[in-house]
């Protein structure tokens, strides 16, 4: 359970993250963004808008998430990836963003398109691909941890559990050797 700024806001449908992808291709690395939020139990919208097919729809999404109460906008693009750019140009929100490996430069030309942003307009720029949508979804889960404590203990949790999966796999190999660890 969060605090109860966020129960009210769960109670009155509005959506602390949205998660905004160029195209639906881009969804089977989003939809890791999604279930990290699914996970901390952090309301959400996703949707799709391109910054090029469909510049005028991001612009009025951009201009429009904060009234809805959403706190964090996640943009997911591929290829000369502009979309979380172009957001961030239109809302005081945080901008995190996922560049999409969907094209033949197999995402760094959307890295560079997402990173590189001129000074007075960051965006906030995780990894290529899968790993990048999963990271998103923390990284949004501690700036939330800010302001709603509750998911603090969900995030300590989370960390505990990473260093027993290392701590498990060690001491298989350790176990095992490297020859027996992937056959056992
Ligand atoms: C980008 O172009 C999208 O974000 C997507 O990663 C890429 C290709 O889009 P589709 O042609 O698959 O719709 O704008």
């Amino acid at each position: 359970m969060l605090l109860n700024e966020e129960e009210c806001k769960i109670k009155s449908g509005s959506k602390l993250v949205s998660i905004i992808m160029g195209s639906d291709s881009d969804l089977d690395v989003m939809k890791e963004t999604a279930k990290v939020l699914e996970d901390f139990e952090i309301p959400f919208e996703m949707t799709i808008s391109s910054a090029h097919r469909s510049p005028s729809r991001t612009i009025e999404y951009a201009s429009n998430a904060s009234q809805q109460g959403v706190e964090i906008i996640i943009a997911g693009a591929g290829r000369a990836a502009h979309l979380a750019g172009v957001i961030a140009a239109h809302t005081i929100l945080p901008v995190i963003g996922v560049p999409i490996d969907s094209g033949p430069l197999n995402g760094v030309d959307a890295l560079y398109s997402t990173v590189q942003m001129p000074p007075g307009v960051p965006v906030a720029t995780m990894a290529i691909g899968s790993g990048g949508g999963r990271n998103a979804g923390i990284f949004a889960a501690q700036m939330l941890a800010l302001k709603y404590p509750a998911l603090k203990a969900k995030l300590e949790d989370y960390k505990s559990k990473l260093a027993e999966g290392v701590e498990q796999k060690a001491t298989r190999l350790e176990e095992f050797g490297y020859e027996k660890y992937n056959a056992e």
